[in-house]
């Protein structure tokens, strides 16, 4: 190869590097875990959760035809998204430390009839 293209070259590397390391001076933003879960008669999709601990985000779906909670309990923490109409979407942010939690829809009845999961919440 021409010595000319391989100077090109080089510097194209230099470049593109140095956007790299621009890039890599921005202010990054804390991750948050976004998990979707869908609400319905009678289970939580998905109804085993792993996670790491941390900020996360639960977009939680109502695809049944009656209202539906979601609920996580473990720990010291107990949280929810009280009951909400078929077809809406609800979000709960939570920061959660290592652990296995309970998941469930808090409407009477509805855990017993198998809304409910396992969240677990790795170091
Ligand atoms: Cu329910």
């Amino acid at each position: 190869m021409p010595k000319y293209l391989a100077g090109v070259m080089a510097l194209t590397v230099l470049v593109l590097s140095g956007c790299d390391l621009f890039r890599g001076q921005q202010p990054s933003e804390p991750t948050v875990q976004e998990i979707s879960i869908v609400l319905k008669e009678w289970q939580i999709i998905p109804a085993r959760v792993t996670i790491k601990a941390g900020k996360v985000r639960f977009v939680v779906k109502n695809q049944g035809t009656v209202d539906h909670g979601f609920e996580v309990e473990g720990a010291d923490l107990e949280e929810e998204i009280d009951p909400f109409p078929p077809g809406r979407t609800r979000t709960l942010e939570l920061d959660l430390a290592p652990g296995t939690y309970e998941i469930y829809c808090q409407v009477p009845g509805h855990e017993e009839l198998g809304m409910k999961g396992e969240l677990i919440v790795k170091p």
